[in-house]
């Protein structure tokens, strides 16, 4: 068991007087001893944070005011993610902490799920219904009917709740709602997944292809400088993408493709390469496999071929190929982040992954450099129970290169279906909104009124907190420890986050409340550390440093370990692939009855009247969790929908005009979006930004403003070799006649 670490304690009335370390770290000794709240919070000066704004953890520095108020953040300067540097939406992540719509105390449902009937309770009858729940649903259906969908850093806890008791079935949306189909296919190529932060060496290259990755309005933030700075420096940018996207202003070419016919642009770009020779030979001949069979394979997929397809002109095919070419190996063929787009999203970024292998940027400089983590010790714990069902066994032979569990697979899998034999029962849903996040609204619903339990631990009155049993409010990442950040770069790193406050009204850390959870199912065995602090103290010391000295710097970086960030010359690699070689064929797709080469497969087109909908992020706006946060409401208030002028002609809509837009399944979204008409978007198509629209009135900043790209999501297109949910195959009309509604502008 641990020893708890000994801060300096300074009493409230000595802090004005006494400073405690180098860095003027003023520790103040918690009044609450309860164990439930962190021990220590900074009573003024700065305290090191990593954001959870999005996922890029940014660390930064909390500063408060002299009432004790948190007051900014500012990125720290060793960062390798940030540079010192936040986003707007980053330095906006005040307003989650003073966001007076936050959940404040424990809720459970009084009336039937669908509406919105809950009692405040305290913690202990909250954790107790929980565990009740659970015992009855683990003895009469296996602990494995339990499942958890998480994004963010409480995840970890509940997930060691959820193996403790047996349950292997964790998922989160940034697998099969994001960016599986990237991971599937760059380690079925080179052995290896892309991750996060991505492994893209932008700073140091010279041509960079971006294919629907609009970076600047995705706003990951060291990428963003990294691509700046290449601009600066003289690098090209190459943007394909069917919208005149914020860095498609500051690209050499902008192709402004059809849309979802990225794969056939792809193959004539590899026919290119290949026929001209343009690929790196003595790269291809060492460390590929199957190069003869891609020839073959392309061989008429001309520019000619692709026009026909995509719209873009061969010779513009040509010429972007040669710039990738002249560039080669310090070029990127960016894998994106968000691919989830049109089912076949495997095979596509397989594409991108070949073309990479030909160009040879793949462990070279400019092109894909080899990241380190940081390894940081885990607590002991017993060795957790081997589960004695999976979701894999509901889905045979399908998703067969899923290397992690499927939200959607779950999601499916709850819905009472008599062919299946496990069908879950109970949820706990950890900072994942999934009535927005998951495609088809209908189904989430469906499997939702089929559980038994359905827990959801959030910080705000989101849609799907509206759904639940039991509703555990969270303190917001400023109020709280959570792990060590250790995530890859170019040089191993670690970041801490601790608490700049005490958690406001009746909220609490998620580590705390899967350990009181933990109690009451007799696995405390798995959390040997009451308090997290102490945990990472101890883990900390493990590696020479400590919990004292991380809150002094909030960021360590240390010196790489193993490997050099690019390949030597005529180093000889070993690939984790079964060839040990780069795959341009791959061995294990075959090997599992998938295309060994991406083929292009036509996608459906939009009915007449019809437009396909595209919708993407906006740089001032996470997801849909940032649209009630006072600081950014007051950047962007509302979504708009984007009409090119031709279509706006014919349909008579102007600028500023609310109206409907209704799908091909006749789904009308749920609140009126104003109209912008530009040039910027393809006549074929119409664009907005996700995470609007909200429909919980306790939002009541964003409560029916704008509209929400989900509600119109019905059709999905399923990955068949990972189970990715392609989600742009949806097509929207537009209703004007408003007359007796109310816009809530
Ligand atoms: N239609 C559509 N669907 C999409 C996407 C899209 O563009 N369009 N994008 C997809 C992608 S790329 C991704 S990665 C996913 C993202 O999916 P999600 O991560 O589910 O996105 P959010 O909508 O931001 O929901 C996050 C939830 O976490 C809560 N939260 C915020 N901070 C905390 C915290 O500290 N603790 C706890 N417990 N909760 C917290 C928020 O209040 C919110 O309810 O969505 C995917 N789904
Ligand atoms: N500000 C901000 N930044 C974020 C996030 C956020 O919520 N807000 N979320 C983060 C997360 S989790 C993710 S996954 C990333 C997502 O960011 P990305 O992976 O960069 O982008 P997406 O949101 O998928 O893609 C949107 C772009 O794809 C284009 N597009 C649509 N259809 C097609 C097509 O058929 N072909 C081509 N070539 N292009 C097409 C759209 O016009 C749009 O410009 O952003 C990250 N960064
Ligand atoms: S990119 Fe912005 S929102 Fe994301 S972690 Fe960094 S500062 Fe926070
Ligand atoms: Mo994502």
């Amino acid at each position: 068991m641990a020893t708890r670490r000994q801060f300096i304690r300074i009493s409230a009335m000595g802090a004005g007087a006494v400073m405690a370390g180098a860095a003027g770290l003023r520790l103040l000794a918690s009044e609450i001893t309860d164990g439930r709240k962190a021990s220590y919070v900074a009573l003024t000066g700065r305290t090191p944070t990593y954001c959870e704004v999005c996922f890029w953890k940014c660390a930064g520095w909390v500063y408060k005011d002299e009432k004790g108020s948190i007051k900014k953040i500012i990125g720290n300067s060793e960062d390798q993610n940030c540079n010192g540097r936040f986003c707007p939406r980053g330095t906006g992540g005040v307003g989650m902490y003073h966001d007076e719509d936050r959940l404040k105390t424990p809720l459970i449902r009084t009336e039937e799920r669908g509406k919105q009937s809950f009692r405040e309770a305290s913690w202990e009858e909250a954790f107790d219904y929980i565990a009740e729940k659970i015992k009855v649903i683990s003895a009469e259906h296996g602990p494995e009917c339990i499942a958890l969908f998480t994004h963010g850093s409480g995840g970890k806890y509940f997930s060691t709740l959820l193996k403790a008791m047996g349950s292997p079935h964790i998922a989160a949306p940034s697998y099969a709602q994001c960016r599986g189909p990237r991971e599937v296919a760059f380690q079925a190529t080179f052995g290896e997944t892309i991750e996060s932060p991505e492994r893209t060496d932008i700073r140091d290259t010279r041509c960079l292809v971006l294919i629907g990755s609009h970076l600047g309005e995705n706003m990951h933030n060291g990428q963003v400088q990294e691509m700046s700075d290449a601009i600066d420096k003289g690098a090209s940018i190459i943007t394909v993408d069917p919208r005149f996207s914020t860095v498609a202003g500051k690209s050499k070419f902008w192709l402004p493709i059809k849309p979802a016919t990225d794969l056939a642009l792809l193959l004539a770009w590899i026919n290119v390469i290949i026929n001209e020779e343009l690929y790196d030979k003595a790269y291809v001949e060492k460390y590929t496999y199957g190069f003869e069979y891609l020839k073959a394979h392309v061989k008429n997929m001309t520019p000619e071929w692709a026009y026909g397809i995509t719209t873009i002109d061969p010779t513009m095919i040509r010429e972007t190929a040669r710039e990738m070419a002249n560039a080669a190996p310090a070029v990127i063929v960016h894998p994106g982040r968000h691919v989830t787009w049109y089912g076949d999203d495997t095979q596509r970024l397989r594409a991108v992954a070949i073309l990479n292998a030909l160009l040879g940027s793949w462990g070279r400089r400019g092109g894909f450099y080899r990241p380190e983590s940081f390894e940081l010790p885990e607590p002991v714990h017993p060795p957790y129970p081997t589960p004695k069902r999976s979701w894999r066994t509901e889905f045979p032979d399908l998703y067969k290169m899923a290397d992690t569990v499927l939200a959607n697979g779950l999601c499916d899998a709850t819905i009472p279906d008599p062919s299946r034999h496990c069908q879950f029962q109970g949820w706990i849903v950890n900072g994942t909104n999934l009535i927005e996040t998951l495609p088809n609204q209908e189904n989430t619903l469906k499997a939702i009124q089929a559980l038994q339990l359905l827990v959801v631990i959030d910080t705000m009155p989101m849609e799907i907190t509206g759904w639940a049993d039991v509703v555990l409010p969270e303190c917001t990442y400023l109020e709280r420890f959570d792990d060590i950040r250790v995530g890859p770069h170019r040089r191993p790193q670690i970041a801490l986050r601790a608490p700049a406050a005490e958690p406001m009204y009746d909220t609490r850390p998620a580590f705390w409340m899967a350990r009181e959870l933990a109690k009451r199912l007799d696995l405390i065995d798995y959390f040997p550390f009451e308090k997290l602090e102490d945990q990472l103290d101890w883990q900390l010391k493990q590696v020479g440093s400590s919990l004292e000295e991380m809150m002094r710097i909030g960021v360590k970086t240390f010196d790489r370990s193993y490997d050099d960030l690019y390949f030597a010359p005529d180093e000889d690699v070993e690939f984790y692939t079964p060839t040990g070689k780069i795959e341009l064929y791959s061995t294990s797709l075959e090997e599992a009855g998938y295309d060994p080469l991406p083929k292009y497969t036509a996608h459906e087109e939009p009915p007449p009247g019809f437009y396909r909908l595209n919708y993407g992020r906006a740089p001032m706006h996470t997801f849909s969790r940032t649209s009630n946060n006072p600081n950014l409401t007051d950047l962007m208030d509302e979504n708009s929908v984007w009409v090119n002028p031709r279509v706006a002609k014919e349909w008579g809509l102007s600028t500023g005009q609310y109206i409907h837009l209704v799908n091909q399944d006749g789904k009308r979204s749920e609140f009126p979006i104003k109209v912008r008409v530009t040039e910027r978007i393809r006549w074929d198509s119409v664009y907005m930004v996700h995470g609007f629209g909200h429909d919980d009135k306790r939002l009541r900043r964003c409560y029916g403003k704008g509209a929400s790209d989900t509600n119109l999501i019905t059709k999905v297109h399923v990955d068949p070799v990972m189970g990715g949910t392609g989600m742009r195959g949806n097509f929207v009309t537009f209703v004007t006649d408003l007359s007796g509604e109310e816009v809530m502008s």
